[in-house]
């Protein structure tokens, strides 16, 4: 059972005739192409969440000079989107401006009145990859907090509400490069600017031998906390990106309850399996219905476009347990 609002007006698709898959793609993949910016060489790796009835979002956009920003975009109906050409502006917060939001995988967590915006964005002077954080009331201006880490971090995903009364948040330690390696980690704050107590929550292993990281936000279920995650292995041909997922305790979710053994969604599609980076699924974002337990699953595909694919949770949390590691 989802704990969280209805909304009915999620994307979906039945599970296609025939097909027995967990998580299924939508037929009309991919949702966002290329070119969705004039700027852009590709659009991926985002993450969308509803306000007031309808839906916003913060995309990732290469440019043509292979500049990494931020942009924000909205949509009625969360397939078709709006995406603004201009990168997302970020202020402090005494209202003098703080630059664009250089960076890359951004996740979107809403908590109580504000909507955080995490990303991997380059530490001042060094450049070297860290977890930026920004919160906006209304989702159009912007502010940034102190980064949440020292360099070299990626996927900073924060929990929907405070645990024990804590903001807590996923991250994993990397390096400066392409890391071949990497383990999933939890950090607490009583502010959202100091991050401490870490715990570790997962290593890679499996079909995810190099590394993981969380994906969307995690989703609250009676259970627990219902993570979708990618995993990463490498052959002799390169690294490729995989969906797995995992529930967490509720009440300490560094505490891994299940992790499921088998990939969900693994690079398998022409879009998936050939663009700038070839077989990448890198989930950034869901959205869920509660009602029904519907979740769409927004990811980025081939480090190119944006991509979706669905799931129901009954049958998932029933999956992960029948196949747990
Ligand atoms: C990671 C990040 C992701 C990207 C992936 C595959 O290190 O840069 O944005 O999708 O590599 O290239």
């Amino acid at each position: 059972m989802i704990i969280g609002s209805n909304l009915p007006n999620i994307p979906w698709q039945e599970r296609p005739e025939g097909c027995s898959d967990i998580v299924w793609r939508y037929s009309e993949n991919p949702i966002i192409g290329r070119h969705a910016i004039p700027s852009a060489n590709s659009v991926f790796n985002s993450a969308v969440i509803p306000k007031d009835g309808a839906f916003v979002g913060v995309f990732r956009s290469d440019s043509r000079a292979m500049e990494q920003q931020l942009f924000l975009g909205k949509s009625n109906d969360a397939v078709n989107w709006d995406i603004e050409h201009d990168p997302l502006p970020l202020f402090n917060e005494d209202g003098s401006p703080a630059g664009t939001a250089r960076g890359y995988d951004p996740r979107v967590c809403r908590i109580e009145d504000r909507y955080y915006v995490t990303w991997c964005t380059p530490f001042e002077v060094t450049n070297a990859p860290t977890i930026g954080v920004a919160y906006s009331y209304d989702f159009k201006t912007f502010y940034r907090l102190p980064n949440a880490f020292l360099p070299f971090n990626r996927n900073g995903v924060m929990f929907p509400r405070k645990i024990n009364g804590k903001y807590m948040m996923l991250s994993r330690p990397s390096d400066n490069g392409h890391t071949p390696f990497g383990d999933m980690f939890l950090s607490e704050s009583p502010d959202m600017v100091h991050w401490g107590c870490h715990h570790h929550v997962m290593s890679a292993g499996g079909w995810a031998w190099t590394k993981i990281g969380a994906g969307p936000i995690p989703i609250e279920i009676d259970e627990g906390w219902l993570l979708f995650f990618h995993g990463v292995g490498t052959t002799c041909n390169g690294m490729m990106y995989s969906v797995g997922a995992a529930i967490l305790d509720k009440d300490e979710p560094w505490k891994v309850k299940y992790r499921c053994k088998p990939f969900l969604l693994h690079p398998e599609t022409m879009y998936e399996c050939v663009g700038d980076v070839p077989n990448v699924c890198f989930p950034c974002a869901t959205l869920t219905d509660a009602a029904t337990g519907r979740i769409a699953i927004y990811y980025g595909a081939a480090d190119t476009v944006v991509a979706m694919a669905f799931a129901k949770e009954d049958e998932l949390v029933r999956y992960i347990k029948d196949n747990a590691l």
